[in-house]
């Protein structure tokens, strides 16, 4: 009697660790990276009547698997493209790409006289003391950021 009675202690007991591991476990994943980190994100400030600006951010994806942008949009501009800034012969152009590729652990920064983000068609004035409202659309789900507009130094960055 005793005997089976403590067994089923020991019982609960086992389930018991065993609920508590695989909760840990699920909190654990939760945790776990599993979308891209877009950091560092800025609009350089341009003149009141400009309708394009430009954005720079850091895009990283920590996670085991490729990951796409898909699509950008923003509520103050009516379009936001992908460019490269190429040098060829001297001459430099901006090429539109339809998407962002990311494999595991690759970082792709978005930069003047790089990859950058084109904002077009701008619906407001922007100050620098506005943000700038970035959705990003991928296979990982979707990501909201803020990029400050900021004004760029004589250099550019
Ligand atoms: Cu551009």
């Amino acid at each position: 009697m005793s005997m089976k009675k403590s067994s089923v202690v020991v019982t609960a007991v086992i389930i018991a660790m065993i609920i508590a591991v695989i909760s840990m476990y699920k909190l654990m994943s939760v945790q776990a990276k599993d979308s891209l980190e877009i950091t560092g994100a800025w609009v350089p400030l341009s003149p009141p009547k400009a309708k394009i600006m430009a954005a720079y951010l850091k895009i990283k994806n920590p996670t085991g698997k490729m990951i796409e942008v898909t699509n950008i949009s923003s509520p103050d501009f009516a379009n936001v493209m992908i460019h490269e800034t190429i040098v060829k012969d001297g001459v430099s152009r901006m090429e539109m790409r339809s998407k962002l590729l990311l494999e595991p652990g690759e970082e792709v920064v978005l930069q003047r006289g790089g990859l950058h983000l084109m904002l077009m068609y701008k619906k407001r004035v922007l100050t620098t003391k506005d943000t700038v409202i970035l959705n990003f659309t991928t296979s990982a789900g979707p990501i909201s950021i803020s990029a400050p507009v900021k004004v760029a130094a004589i250099d550019g960055e």
